[in-house]
C-alpha cells in the first residue's frame, strides 16, 4: 500500500458545519482519506483502491485507512462511486466497482469502524461540498458535474441536496442514449480511453493531448462526448432551471474541458443556458461534502 501521510494547509473554509469529520472519497482508482476541522483538512492519506477484488477488501481498505484515526471523536462520512439506496451501494458502471449490487456498505463500515457511518454518492457528496464552500455558494439551483471514470452529478435544489430513496438522484451518467447505451458509455473517461484504443491513441491523456495540438480527428472523437453532455445539460437547463453548473472530475477539470463545453453550450438558444465554471474546491469537494453529510446526520 503506497501510503503518504500529507499535512496539509487547506483553504480556510471556516463554517460551523463541519467540526471533526473523517471523511473518505472512494474512486475507482483511489481512495482517499482526510480528517476535517472546523472546515479544514488538517490530515489526508490514500490508497490505491482495490477497485477489482470486490466489496470486503474495499471495507478492510477503509478500515486501513481509518486505523490512525480511530482515537478521535468525528464523525464518518463516505463518499463512493455507484447508486446508494439505504445505505446500499450498486455499481451501474461495474468496470469501475465489478460485483457491487446493494451492498450493506453503510452497515458493514459500522461494523467494521465501530461508529455510526454515512455512505453517500461520490457526485453528490461533491455537489453538496460545492455548494457550502465553492462555486455553488448561493446558488438556489446548482448542479455539479464530474467528467472522471464515469459521469456523475449531484443537484442541490432550494438549498436542498436532492437525495431520492431510490437513490437515483442525478446519476445522470445512466441516460439513455438512442443506440442503447448510455452518456456514460459515450462522454466518460473511460469513453476516451474506449476510443483512444480503437483511433490509434496510446490512451485518453494522449487523445486530449493530440486534440488540444490541433488533431482535427481527435478533437472530433473528444467532442463527441462533450456534444451529449451540452445536450443533457440544455434538458436540465429548462427542467430544473439550472443557474450554474461546477465542473469536476479528472477529465471535467483538464484545461480545455469547460472551455469545449461553454462553447458547445453557447450553440443553444439562450433558454438553455446556464453558469460554466470550474469545480472550486477540485477534487476534494467530495471530501468536504461527505463530511458535512455526516456532521449532519450526526446531528440526527
Ligand atoms: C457512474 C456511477 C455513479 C458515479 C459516476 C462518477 C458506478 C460505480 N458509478 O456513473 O454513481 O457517480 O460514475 O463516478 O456505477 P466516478 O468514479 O467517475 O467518480
Amino acid at each position: 500500500m503506497n501510503r503518504s501521510l500529507r499535512f496539509l494547509a487547506a483553504p480556510n473554509l471556516s463554517t460551523s458545519k463541519v467540526q471533526k469529520a473523517i471523511t473518505f472519497d472512494i474512486g475507482g482508482t483511489n481512495s482517499r482519506i482526510a480528517l476535517i476541522e472546523d472546515g479544514n483538512i488538517v490530515w489526508r492519506d490514500e490508497a490505491a483502491t482495490p477497485a477489482g477484488a470486490g466489496p470486503q477488501a474495499m471495507v478492510e481498505q477503509i478500515a486501513a485507512l481509518y486505523r490512525p484515526l480511530r482515537h478521535l471523536d468525528a464523525t464518518v462520512g463516505v463518499a463512493i462511486t455507484g447508486q446508494i439506496e439505504d445505505g446500499c451501494v450498486t455499481a451501474h458502471n461495474s468496470t469501475v466497482l465489478p460485483g457491487w449490487q446493494r451492498y450493506p456498505l453503510e452497515r458493514e463500515l459500522s461494523l467494521a469502524l465501530q461508529r455510526p457511518v454515512r455512505v453517500v454518492n461520490d457526485a453528490r457528496a461533491a455537489a453538496w461540498g460545492e455548494y457550502l464552500f465553492g462555486a455553488g455558494r448561493g446558488i438556489d439551483e446548482f448542479l455539479f458535474l464530474t467528467v472522471s471514470t464515469g459521469v456523475g452529478a449531484g443537484l442541490v435544489l432550494h438549498g436542498r441536496l436532492h437525495l431520492a430513496r431510490n437513490g437515483f438522484d442525478a446519476e445522470i451518467g445512466e441516460m439513455p442514449m438512442p443506440d442503447g447505451t448510455t452518456l456514460e458509455y459515450h462522454a466518460s473517461g473511460t469513453a476516451l480511453g474506449r476510443l483512444a484504443a480503437t483511433h490509434g491513441y496510446t490512451d485518453s491523456r494522449h487523445l486530449c493531448d493530440a486534440a488540444d495540438a490541433g488533431d482535427a480527428h481527435a478533437e472530433g472523437l473528444f467532442m463527441a462526448g462533450v456534444r451529449e453532455i451540452a445536450r443533457r445539460l440544455a434538458d436540465l437547463a429548462v427542467m430544473l432551471g439550472i443557474q450554474r453548473v461546477a465542473l469536476g472530475g479528472g477529465v471535467g477539470l483538464r484545461l480545455g474541458y469547460l472551455e469545449r463545453l461553454r462553447a458547445e453550450m453557447e450553440t443553444y438558444p439562450a433558454i438553455y443556458r446556464y453558469q460554466l465554471v470550474r469545480a472550486e474546491l477540485g477534487h476534494d469537494a467530495g471530501l468536504y461534502g461527505a463530511a458535512a453529510l455526516a456532521a449532519r446526520a450526526g446531528d440526527g
